[in-house]
């Protein structure tokens, strides 16, 4: 269910460009980008993605995180993230709508794509945040059960152990860490 609302998205970059929500220079960037992550393709792979942020993060490890971008962004899951694909995540995520960009970052969340989120999936999230910057060594397990347990008690308002895209959007602005995930998810 998560995802239902992004196939009504643009299908075309004409579609895209009529909505009057991006310039030519946006789209110009886009073209570039996906053509450094593509190689030139009309496609790239989650080793694509991959590659690709180990050459941003070099002191981390980037490959869970890569593999949680790709998911969302490969919105067929047929293996391959295209031109189409790649600016639907584009206008998400640099766009000027806020709620588009929090819906993204649920999807980035929300691993196994239910409509909700975990204590596991909140932690899994923490922890490919902590690889990417510090390469998986993450040595304090306690202050990741904390941070865990504090998002989940200031997001899950009626305390059944998820977190719906609603409790989400309404606790999304009191969190430094998913405010800080959002940020890292705009320069992708
Ligand atoms: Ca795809
Ligand atoms: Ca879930």
């Amino acid at each position: 269910m998560g995802q239902e609302s992004s196939k009504n998205g643009p299908r075309t970059i004409e579609e895209l460009w009529s909505t009057g929500a991006v310039s030519l220079s946006d789209v110009e960037t886009w073209i570039g980008d996906f053509m450094t992550k593509s190689g030139n393709r009309d496609y790239f792979t989650e080793s694509d993605l991959i590659k690709h942020y180990q050459k941003s993060y070099t002191s981390g490890d980037a490959s869970a995180f890569a593999r949680d971008v790709f998911r969302v962004m490969d919105r067929d899951r047929n293996g391959k993230v295209d031109f189409k694909e790649f600016t639907l995540t584009m206008t998400s995520l640099t766009g000027d709508d806020v709620n588009k960009k929090i819906d993204w970052a649920f999807w980035f969340y929300d691993v196994n794509g239910d409509g909700t989120i975990t204590y596991d999936e909140l932690k899994k999230m923490l922890k490919t945040i902590c690889s990417l910057e510090h390469g998986g060594n993450f040595k304090d397990k306690e202050g990741v059960d904390n941070l865990v347990k504090n998002i989940m008690s200031s997001m899950d308002t009626n305390h059944d152990g998820l977190i719906t895209l609603s409790e989400f959007k309404d606790g999304f602005h009191k969190s430094e860490f998913c405010i800080g995930v959002l940020k890292k998810l705009a320069t992708i």
